[in-house]
C-alpha cells in the first residue's frame, strides 16, 4: 500500500488524539473530590445562610452550587463526626469514639474501609490536611512522638497526610507529615502528656495565668503554649511548635501543593480547617474584619482558605473536573473555653440561623450544617431541601468512582450522589443526631428521647425533656412546640425508628 503524505498526516494526528482521548475519558471517569471542612462553624455562619459575617468566597461557591438546607454532619462533636464521615458507620457502634485527647492512639483501625482507601482503590491520589482528631499511633502504651508514628491516616487509605494531631486546644502543638512531627529537633525531645501533672521548669495555666495572652473561662489550663493555655501538658520539640496565626496558612499552602503535586492525575483531597475551633487566633489581616471579634474573624479566615481551593483550581483548568463538597464537623459554640468575647461581641449575628442549640447538642443547631456542593458545568446552581448526611460520602464516593460495597463496608453510608450532584431532590429517609445520646429525624418530623442535652452557644445549660420530645420541623424550625402528648404514636414509630438503625448487626438495607 502506497502511503501518501496526507494520509501519513492523518494517521499521525489520529496517534496523537488517541491518547489525549484516553486522558480526557478517564479524567471525565475520575473527576477530583476535594472535601473543605470547617470546625465548629454553624448553620447560619455563612452569608448566603443568612449570616451577617462577610464570607464572600464561598458566597459565590454557593451562588454557582448546590446549598442544601438539610445537610447534616453525623455527630455535635468532632471525633464521631469525622470518624463516621471517614468510615461511614456512627460513632456510637464503636467504644471509644468520643473526643479524642491529643494523645490518644488512632480509633480507625488499618483495614478499615474509608472514604480514602475507597478513592486510592479507584486510583486517586488522596491526602489529608489539616485537623485529625481521630488519634495517632496503637496504643495502649503512649506514643513517641520522637519516631515514626504508626498507624497514621497513610494506613487507612491517605498517600499523603499534613496534620495536627488532635485539636488547636490540645497538646502536643506540632504539625504531623505522614509519619513524623514536622520541624523536630533531635536534641529536643518531645513528650506529651494528660495526666501526671505539668513538667518541671514549663509554664502552667493556672499558676502563670497573668502571663497568657488570651484566658481561659473552663478547661485549658494545663500546658502553656505561645502564651495561651491548652488541655494537656508537654516539653520539648520548641521548634516544631505551630504559631496559631499561621495554621490556616499553612495548612492552606499544604492544601494548594497537594493540588498542584497532583493535577495531571485524579486526586482527592480531605482538607480540614481548624476554624473556628478554639483557640481562635485568626492571622493579624483578619483581626478586627467582622466585627464580631476572634470568632467571626476566624469564619472570615475559613472563607478566605475555601477561596484560595477555588482560585488554585480555576488557575490550573480544574474547577469544571472536581467536586467540591463544603461543610462542617459540628455546630457552632461561642464560649468554648477561652475568654475571647464570641459572647460580648455577637450583636444580632445568628451562629446557628433559625436552629435551636448548636454544637454539643441533639438540637437541629448541633449537627443541621453548612452544606454545599460545587462543581461547575456539573452541577446546576441552586437549593436542595433533601436529607444529606456526611455519612454518606464513603457510599456516594464509591458510586461517583465507580465502586461497589460490601454490605457491610460503611454500613450507615447511602449512595445519595444524585442528591449531592441536584439530579434528584430526595436522598436520606432519616437522620441519626449523635450528641452522646442520640434522637432521629424522618421527614419533618424530629424526635428526641427523654433525658437532656445542650441547649445554648456555650457555656452550659441544658433542656430536659422527662418524656421525651417530638417536633415538627416544617412548622417549627427552631423546635420550641414539644408535640410528644399530641402524636404519641408517631413519636413511638420514630423511636422504633431509631432502634431498628442503631441495631448492632444491622447492614446497608
Ligand atoms: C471540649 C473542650 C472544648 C473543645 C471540645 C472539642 C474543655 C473545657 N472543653 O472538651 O474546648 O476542645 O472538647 O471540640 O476542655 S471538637 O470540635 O474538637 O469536638
Ligand atoms: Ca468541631
Amino acid at each position: 500500500m502506497i502511503t501518501t503524505p496526507r494520509c501519513l498526516l492523518t494517521l499521525l494526528a489520529l496517534l496523537l488524539a488517541v491518547p489525549t482521548m484516553f486522558v480526557d475519558a478517564a479524567a471525565a471517569d475520575k473527576p477530583n473530590v476535594v472535601i473543605i471542612y470547617a470546625d465548629d462553624i454553624g448553620y447560619g455562619d455563612i452569608g448566603a445562610y443568612g449570616g451577617e459575617i462577610p464570607t464572600p468566597h464561598i458566597d459565590r461557591m454557593v451562588k454557582g452550587g448546590l446549598q442544601f438546607t438539610n445537610g447534616y454532619c453525623p455527630s455535635a462533636t468532632c471525633t464521631p463526626s469525622r470518624f463516621a464521615m471517614l468510615t461511614g458507620q456512627y460513632a456510637f457502634r464503636q467504644k471509644g469514639t468520643g473526643i479524642a485527647r491529643g494523645d490518644a492512639a488512632m480509633i480507625i483501625k488499618p483495614g478499615t474501609v474509608t472514604m480514602a482507601s475507597i478513592m486510592k482503590d479507584a486510583g486517586y491520589r488522596t491526602g489529608v490536611v489539616g485537623k485529625w482528631h481521630l488519634g495517632l499511633g496503637s496504643g495502649p502504651k503512649t506514643l513517641d512522638w520522637n519516631k515514626d508514628i504508626s498507624p497514621t491516616p497513610n494506613d487507612i487509605g491517605f498517600d499523603y497526610s499534613y496534620i495536627m494531631a488532635a485539636t488547636g486546644d490540645r497538646v502536643p502543638c506540632v504539625y504531623i507529615k505522614n509519619r513524623n512531627v514536622v520541624n523536630l529537633d533531635p536534641d529536643d525531645p518531645i513528650q506529651v502528656r494528660y495526666g501526671g501533672g505539668n513538667f518541671p521548669g514549663e509554664l502552667d495555666g493556672k499558676k502563670d495565668r497573668d502571663q497568657l495572652v488570651m484566658d481561659w473561662s473552663h478547661g485549658h489550663n494545663m500546658a502553656v503554649i505561645n502564651g495561651i493555655g491548652r488541655i494537656g501538658y508537654m516539653t520539648g520539640g520548641k521548634a516544631a511548635l505551630w504559631n496559631d496565626e499561621d495554621m490556616a496558612d499553612d495548612f492552606t499552602k499544604e492544601a494548594v501543593d497537594f493540588i498542584e503535586r497532583n493535577k495531571d492525575e485524579p486526586f482527592f483531597l480531605f482538607f480540614a480547617l481548624h476554624d473556628n475551633h478554639v483557640p481562635r487566633v485568626p492571622h493579624k489581616r483578619f483581626v478586627g474584619v467582622s466585627g464580631q471579634g476572634p470568632r467571626g474573624d476566624a469564619v472570615v479566615q475559613f472563607d478566605w482558605c475555601a477561596g484560595e481551593i477555588i482560585k488554585t483550581l480555576e488557575n490550573h483548568g480544574l474547577d469544571k473536573n472536581t467536586l467540591v463538597i463544603l461543610s462542617s464537623d459540628n455546630g457552632p459554640v461561642l464560649d468554648d473555653g477561652y475568654k475571647d468575647q464570641a459572647n460580648e461581641l455577637l450583636g444580632t449575628h445568628k451562629p446557628a440561623g433559625p436552629l435551636r442549640a448548636g454544637k454539643y447538642s441533639l438540637f437541629e443547631g448541633g449537627t443541621r450544617v453548612p452544606f454545599i456542593t460545587y462543581w461547575p458545568g456539573t452541577i446546576k446552581p441552586g437549593t436542595s431541601e433533601a436529607l444529606v448526611s456526611q455519612v454518606d460520602f464513603p457510599a456516594s464516593l464509591a458510586a461517583l468512582s465507580g465502586q461497589s460495597l460490601t454490605d457491610t463496608a460503611a454500613r450507615d453510608s447511602y449512595n445519595i450522589l444524585p442528591a449531592l450532584l441536584g439530579k434528584s431532590d430526595t436522598a436520606r429517609e432519616y437522620i441519626v443526631h449523635h450528641a452522646g445520646g442520640t434522637a432521629i429525624r424522618v421527614g419533618d418530623w424530629k424526635y428526641i428521647p427523654k433525658g437532656n442535652t445542650r441547649d445554648d452557644l456555650g457555656p452550659w445549660k441544658r433542656a430536659s425533656f422527662p418524656n421525651g420530645a417530638l417536633f415538627n420541623l416544617a412548622d417549627d424550625p427552631g423546635e420550641r412546640k414539644n408535640l410528644i402528648d399530641q402524636h404519641p404514636d408517631r413519636a413511638e414509630a420514630l423511636r422504633a425508628k431509631l432502634d431498628e438503625v442503631k441495631a448492632a448487626e444491622r447492614t446497608r438495607p
